[in-house]
């Protein structure tokens, strides 16, 4: 049996990952541009050639619909695998809109690929945590980090890269959580439902590129009203083809409307702060270091939780133990 443990954090995109070419393989049908968390994190633990294939998530066995992702991961990898055990824990709330499936995969893909000995060059590391999640690609490296959409169809320049580290630009992003509960529309559900019945599909994803593009000069230039504006549009933009689904997707409750309405009066105050919303209520807002505190002040009266997050590390191994 060989052992490995890896950490990763989740990331947030600036620019949203919506709607797939491929759905097999997980190609993405527009680029994404995203931030990697500080602090919240996976802890993925691989068993390489136990006696049966076994997953726990949180401590106990998980569902079969995970475990299912999971394995199928681990085949991808090695198809002639031996029984694996994997435990995996969450620091944050799973499954609620957090990008806990992009952590959740980074560290998957990096533990599995040490525990099997078979370790991937940084592209091919990105590749495979694509397999398991579109997102999870891009929580492979810290702080600001691009996934090319590719061109090909076996999917093996569909991966990230690094734009800025995370000492970069000290940038926040205060996560209001509105509700920790499960989404009822999962993303790869709810983006083929958008890119089939949508009639803002096309548009959607012939405006993205520029956005990608934008964002990445912004962040180069550490211009954070350019950015915010280029976050808002894009997470916009993202929920209006959700909300032209059939039947709609509304992945909003009143406290996100609210957190939205916090946003816009702290712009009208003076304060630079921009809301981007992804597959569930929750709002994250980016905004300048020194505005946090006061962004967050602002949103705990109508929110359930406020967290103040920095740019955040690459994804890495704790502890590969040969036994
Ligand atoms: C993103 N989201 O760019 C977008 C914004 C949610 C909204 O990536 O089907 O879990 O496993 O590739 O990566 C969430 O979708 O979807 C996501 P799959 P994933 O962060």
């Amino acid at each position: 049996v060989t052992e490995a443990i890896a950490i990763a954090h989740p990331n947030i995109a600036l620019v949203k990952y919506w709607g797939k070419r491929d759905t097999a393989l997980n190609l993405p049908a527009v680029p994404s541009l995203s931030m990697t968390l500080a602090r919240w994190h996976t802890r993925t633990r691989v068993l390489w050639g136990v006696e049966v294939d076994r997953c726990t998530f949180n401590g106990a066995p998980a569902d079969a619909e995970t475990a299912a992702k999971v394995f199928k991961l681990l085949s991808i990898l090695d198809a002639d695998r031996p029984p694996v055990e994997v435990e995996t824990a969450n620091t944050f709330p799973s499954g609620a809109g957090l990008a806990s499936s992009s952590s959740g995969f980074a560290a998957l893909a990096l533990a599995a690929t040490a525990a099997a000995g078979r370790p991937l060059t940084p592209a091919a590391l990105s590749v495979l945590a694509r397999r398991g999640s579109g997102s999870a690609c891009r929580s492979l490296y810290g702080g600001f980090v691009a996934w090319r959409m590719g061109e090909r169809a076996d999917g093996l320049d569909s991966h990230a890269e690094p734009i800025a580290p995370a000492d970069h630009w000290d940038v926040r992003m205060v996560v209001a959580t509105v509700s920790a509960a499960r989404k009822p529309t999962g993303s790869t559900v709810g983006m083929e439902r958008t890119r089939a019945t949508s009639p803002y599909w096309d548009a959607w994803v012939s405006g993205s590129p520029a956005l990608v593009t934008q964002a990445e000069a912004a962040i180069r230039d550490r211009d954070l009203p350019t950015l915010g504006a280029i976050v808002e549009a894009s997470s916009f933009r993202m929920h209006a083809t959700m909300h032209t689904t059939e039947p709609p997707i509304l992945y909003w409750l009143p406290g996100s409307v609210a957190a939205l309405q916090v946003v816009r009066e702290l712009r009208a105050a003076g304060v630079g702060a921009w809301a981007t919303m992804d597959a569930g209520p929750n709002v994250k807002v980016l905004c300048a270091a020194a505005d946090a505190e006061r962004v967050a002040a602002a949103l705990r009266p109508v929110v359930a939780e406020v967290t103040i997050l920095e740019p955040g590390p690459a994804a890495s191994l704790a502890s590969p133990v040969a036994r």
